[in-house]
């Protein structure tokens, strides 16, 4: 099974190697001052559609249908996961759903959404009933953002023959299965989210609602398929593929759940080298962020199309801006620690390699050749690392893993040796020394060796001066309770191991009476003059929605003088949110007092601090 599944990845190879060509384009255009280095399309290793975002735990989770290669039609057996903390850093969670998921259905896994609800994950789509060979809405659960998932009902939820479905749940919990193309259909959703109540109701498409078609007395207005229906600051959107074709995404909005809809006008024109275009938009660390596909990639067209991503600000007044696709996609929120195990899937640009179901769980980065690399944007090295670690596995004949900074020519760092494991999912770690590796940069993972497949990489992970060695805070992961940490100004603490960003435990601070009251740790003795540092803090409101930031305080010749760490950002108690910033500490005479703390720029909110490092 393994050897067929090799030969038909090598037999796809040509559009990778394409892939790899165009990546070591941009990467010329990239030692050009001031050129953006490409980011988007989100996904290099397979052809990905119908991007459908969730944002849980301050993460976002990117559910996608997966274009078959070659495809001459939407020939789509399985939907894909995919995930990041910082919008440009993906990591590949594999396959959790497809069409033998449901044991009704017979092809087609075509446009989907998950929602959450009652600590489980919903995840509607349409697929070709096998009994009635027409389109139909099936509903799968399940108990994590990645899955696993099952069929929930073992049949149909609804079906007309029409698809696309997205699911909104408003503020009073009522929650709306919205689908449809020709026609724009919702029914609505009983609280268990696998049952509804009523018929379903057909939305009147009026050119007033949904735009003027030219041409098409049959079908006079704008709206063609792909709804993606929210909520924002009390107004009800709907936004669409328009006018096929080509498509382009336009949008309504309504004053209501089911209408009345006005039309809004086009957010992304036609673009992008695939006549079908599909939306998901949502908000996250402060941030509004639009999804959409393309044919961009070598080989890529309406049938092979890839999905990308766009920051964008909502106008004052709650309408879109005008959101073109772009090759450098949205910028990274904060940095990718490298002293924490990094699975290998995860990744920003990946030229030539595949990802597979690892045995030790997850997936791994597979298919490897001579030349192929990964690319992990923004890796805070901070003081340094001095060794790598990488999780490798070969029934090939091994090779090297080349830790390369900038680019994928760019200066070479280290050098793993990977030897032969006797089997491609017998694994052993490879460690080799790093040096120069310092701030904060671009890694890519050149893998180089002989002919053929060479090895396989499940994860990696640097260590050093940089990392937990080199974090002047005591008990910066909050894995001790509160051990180190005390309160500027008022306040209680309180190890808290029920929310937490990783590991165990976070750090509780209640009954804060100032904005600038957080909890903090004395660090006099550990700062250097005119030294440079790095700070990564992970906040979480109780409740509200402050700004917050990290503040160094530095009393020196009796001045006390604050410096800003990080941006003050918002936060909100829906997730975690990751604080970060560099900052150069100096002072004049003798310093007799440093402080670090964490507070907000206004109110006094409660908050949970976790995974904190300054360094
Ligand atoms: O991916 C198959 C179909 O193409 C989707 O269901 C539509 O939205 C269009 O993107």
């Amino acid at each position: 099974m393994k050897v067929a599944h090799r030969t038909t990845a090598r037999s796809r190879s040509g559009a990778r190697r394409g892939i790899a060509w165009l990546m070591s384009l941009v990467c010329v255009l990239a030692l050009v001052p001031g050129t953006a280095r490409a980011d988007n399309p989100i996904v290099q290793h397979i052809y990905t559609a119908d991007p459908a975002p969730l944002v849980h735990n301050g993460r976002v989770y990117l559910y996608t249908g997966h274009d078959e290669d070659g495809s001459t039609y939407f020939t789509m057996k399985e939907w894909r996961v995919w995930s990041s903390a910082d919008m440009v850093n993906w990591t590949d969670h594999g396959s959790p759903l497809n069409i033998s998921t449901f044991s009704w259905a017979s092809a087609n896994a075509w446009a989907g959404q998950v929602v959450a609800r009652n600590d489980r994950f919903y995840w509607y789509v349409p697929v070709t009933n096998r009994a009635t060979n027409s389109m139909a809405i099936g509903v799968a659960v399940g108990d994590s953002p990645t899955g696993p998932f099952r069929d929930a009902i073992g049949r149909p939820l609804v079906g007309n023959g029409e698809i696309d479905p997205t699911v909104f749940i408003d503020d009073d919990g009522q929650a709306y299965l919205y689908w449809g193309n020709p026609n724009l259909w919702y029914v609505k959703l009983n609280p268990d989210m696998i049952s509804y109540s009523g018929a379903a109701t057909r939305i009147a498409l009026t050119t007033a609602g949904f735009g003027t078609r030219n041409g098409n007395a049959s079908r006079p207005t704008l709206y063609e398929e792909g709804p993606w229906v929210y909520k924002r600051n009390g107004t009800y959107y709907n936004v669409f593929a328009a006018e096929c074709c080509s498509e382009f995404i336009a949008y309504s909005t309504a004053p209501g759940p089911t209408g009345p809809w006005t039309y809004r006008g086009t957010i992304m024109p036609r673009q992008g080298g695939s006549f079908t275009n599909h939306a998901g938009v949502v908000d996250v660390n402060g941030g509004s962020y639009f999804f959409y596909h393309n044919g961009a990639l070598p080989g890529g067209g309406g049938y092979t199309r890839s999905v990308a991503v766009e920051k964008f600000s909502y106008n004052s007044n709650g309408t879109f801006p005008t959101i073109n696709m772009t090759t450098t996609g949205a910028p990274q929120v904060g940095t990718l620690n490298p002293y924490v195990r990094q699975e290998a899937e995860t990744i920003a640009w990946g030229s030539g390699i595949e990802t597979e179901p690892s045995s030790e769980g997850g997936m791994n980065v597979g298919w490897i050749e001579n030349g192929d690399y990964i690319k992990v944007k923004g890796v805070a090295f901070g003081a340094g690392a001095t060794s790598f670690a990488a999780r490798v596995a070969s029934a090939g004949s091994g090779g090297r893993i080349e830790v390369r900074l900038d680019n994928s020519t760019g200066p070479l760092v280290g050098t793993c040796t990977v030897p032969v494991t006797g089997g491609w999912q017998t694994w052993t770690t490879s460690t080799c020394a790093v040096s120069g590796a310092t701030g904060t940069r671009d890694v890519f993972l050149r893998f180089a060796g002989g002919s053929g497949n060479l090895f396989n990489v499940n994860w990696w992970q640097f260590s050093g001066t940089g990392g937990s060695g080199g974090n002047l805070l005591t008990n910066g992961n909050l894995e001790s309770g509160t051990t180190g940490w005390g309160v500027v100004g008022s306040g209680t603490l309180s190890s808290n191991t029920a929310v937490v960003h990783g590991g165990t435990g976070s750090l509780s601070i209640t009954g804060r009476t100032a904005s600038w009251n957080g909890p903090g740790q004395d660090v006099t003795s550990k700062l250097t003059n005119g030294k440079s540092y790095t700070t990564s803090v992970w906040v979480r409101s109780q409740s509200g929605t402050p700004s917050a930031k990290a503040t160094l305080s530095l009393t020196a010749n009796g001045t006390t003088n604050y410096l800003q760490l990080t941006p003050a950002t918002g936060v909100n108690a829906n997730g975690w949110t990751q604080l970060t910033g560099t900052a150069t500490a100096s002072w004049s005479g003798t310093l007799t007092g440093a402080i670090f703390y964490v507070e907000t720029a206004e109110g006094t909110d409660s908050l949970l601090v976790d995974d904190v490092s300054l360094q």
